[in-house]
């Protein structure tokens, strides 16, 4: 059996990517390299590394150098060793990165990374802007020197993409074909107008701006074709040809469809996925259960395989005790990182902990339990609340504290997911309140004293506690702060299959410029393509209810979409 050998400078999800090795390779022999010494003392043996990167460039380079490991690679590879880059870990081999100016890479590429504009000019025309990072799953659009595919990638599949920053073509292509001219084979992606390199090649290096270990079979496949030395290898073949998808969508991103599992511990002590009606998720009947749909690795793995382009965990119960003593969601990551190659997104607890004997656990050191337990992305629910009020009341101003800054700092702005409860309240006079309001357009939803108006108060605690501050409030002043994502709930629809909240998802929409997920009140496929055909883009869009009831399959959605010409990710 062969050896893999990982760099590992702490700063990323490398269960998962272990997983990933061993589901293509079973059998094989991980071993990481976490400094210069580990790097001396198994240089001989080296065959394969790779170099998987995740969250903020200038951290990881630092952690390279500061590690003693920038030289060893850089010998390494001008011996005609192999090594394949992931993410971060191709942006390393470039020159420079306006994410750190003072923190230069590799410079094997004499390339430079710059951030995706949200300001991009076919989002502009539209009245939108292109939301920053890029999450999401894209396609190789072009390669370089005439080829059509390289370890495994072809322009037929779709790849998890998940960044901010980018080797943008536009600004350097006589640099570029320079590097063409030195033996380098690119594959390209577009971003919205934007086209980027996606992967590069030449003799002994590989590395790809997406990551093959949460990109499903078609990234595995990739991630095989390295290990086994295969730079012409086709690839997986798509069950559709892009050519069958009649839409391109603006950021050239598929229409990506979550599947979410609300899990608590029921009355009997085991850990359930659980649902709710308006976030009460107790039966109606005089038992009063916590309502039981199943356990959360098998619906998860079950939804993996029926499509689902993200897994998103939340442990409902979560604000009541520790997550890190928490042993059950960390062990439902664990297995579910085994078997499922899409990311996975874990919600709950995530706040700086305060033990019964007074030591305070730092929200950081909570979500790097999750991410060494599998996950790709944290969800701040209740302390971003708390966060976004300290914010406004220190007059628009972080502390360079709070769970989101810190996190996002460490791990990049694509980990932070803020996870928004808010319940409507009709206003009649938009002077009774300093939130924005929403005139309401259908009179027939007017309020019940006749209020024309009303805005979405947040909640906290799973709906107990009602805050003043609005739901448009608590996303501006997180993407402020460093949130990649907002998890965009509505208790009103909550459980109710009557639909999204679409006017809530048009006010936050188009007032920031990261991804937004729609969810609660999906009840059948239709509503997936009411969402996704909102004029504000929606970048998401998230079912629980008709999912673990088994009323639909995730596939069932996205087949639905495709008859509609919408372009989603099937495998
Ligand atoms: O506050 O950081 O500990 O995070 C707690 C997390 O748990 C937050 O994301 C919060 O939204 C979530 N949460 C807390 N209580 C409940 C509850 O239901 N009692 N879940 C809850 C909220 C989110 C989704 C949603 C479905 C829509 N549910 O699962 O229910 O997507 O369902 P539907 O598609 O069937 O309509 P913290």
């Amino acid at each position: 059996m062969s050896t893999i050998y990982v760099i590992d400078v702490e700063l990323g999800n490398l269960q998962s990517l272990s997983n990933a090795i061993e589901y293509v390779s079973p059998g094989s022999t991980i071993v990481f390299i976490r400094n210069g010494d580990d790097f001396a003392t198994y240089n001989d043996q080296i065959e394969t590394l790779l170099l998987p990167g995740v969250g903020n460039y200038g951290h990881f380079v630092k952690q390279v150098t500061d590690r003693g490991l920038a030289q060893p690679v850089l010998e390494y590879i001008a011996l005609g060793r192999r090594i394949m880059g992931i993410c971060v870990g191709l942006q390393v081999l470039m020159k420079f990165s306006e994410e750190a100016p003072g923190q230069p890479g590799l410079g094997l590429l004499d390339l430079k990374l710059a951030k995706f504009t949200t300001e991009d000019p076919i989002f502009v025309e539209l009245g939108q802007k292109k939301a920053v990072p890029e999450i999401g799953w894209n396609s190789v659009s072009l390669f370089s020197n005439d080829i059509d595919h390289i370890y495994g990638i072809n322009s037929n599949n779709k790849y998890y993409y998940v960044h901010s920053y980018a080797a943008l073509v536009a600004p350097q292509q006589a640099q570029i074909a320079a590097e063409q001219a030195n033996g380098w084979t690119f594959a390209f992606t577009n971003y919205g107008s934007e086209l980027f390199v996606a992967a590069v090649a030449r003799g002994n290096v590989f590395a790809t701006q997406f990551h093959p270990e949460k990109s499903g079979k078609a990234g595995l496949a990739v991630l095989q074709a390295f290990l086994n030395g295969e730079p012409n290898a086709p690839g997986a073949q798509a069950t559709i040809s892009l050519s069958l998808a009649t839409e391109t969508t603006l950021s050239g991103l598929s229409r990506r469809i979550i599947a979410c599992l609300d899990v608590r511990l029921n009355d009997q002590g085991d850990l359930v996925v659980t649902k709710g009606d308006q976030y009460d998720v107790r039966e109606k009947d005089d038992t009063a259960n916590v309502r039981n749909l199943g356990k959360p690795v098998e619906l998860a793995t079950r939804y993996y395989h029926q499509g689902a382009d993200e897994i998103t965990f939340l442990n409902i119960t979560s604000f009541r005790n520790d997550p890190l003593k928490d042993q059950p969601m960390l062990e439902v990551l664990k297995q579910a990182a085994k078997t499922i190659f899409v990311p996975l997104t874990v919600g709950g607890g995530i706040k700086d902990l305060t033990e019964a004997d007074g030591t305070v656990i730092p929200a950081l050191k909570v979500a790097a339990a999750y991410f060494l337990a599998g996950a790709d992305k944290v969800l701040i629910g209740l302390d971003a609340v708390v966060i976004a009020e300290a914010y406004y009341a220190n007059g628009n101003k972080g502390t360079g504290k709070s769970s989101i800054e810190t996190i996002s700092a460490t791990f990049g702005v694509q980990a932070v997911v803020i996870s928004v409860d808010p319940k409507r309240k009709y206003i009649a006079d938009p002077l009774q309140t300093t939130q924005e309001v929403i005139k309401i357009a259908d009179p027939a939803r007017y309020g019940p004293n006749g209020e024309q108006y009303c805005y979405y108060q947040v909640t906290s605690q799973g709906g107990r506690k009602t805050h003043e501050m609005g739901a448009l409030e608590l996303c501006i002043a997180c993407e402020a702060l460093g949130a990649g994502e907002i998890l965009l709930n509505s208790i009103d629809h909550d459980g109710t299959n009557l639909g999204f909240n679409l006017e809530l998802l048009k006010q936050v929409k188009s007032r920031v410029s990261i991804p937004v997920i729609a969810l609660s009140g999906a009840g059948n496929p239709g509503h997936f393509k009411q969402v996704f055909d909102l004029e504000c883009g929606v970048d998401a869009a998230l079912g629980a209810g008709l999912f673990h009831r088994g009323e639909y399959t995730v596939n069932d959605v996205k087949a639905h979409l495709r008859e509609q010409g919408m372009d989603v990710r099937l495998e």
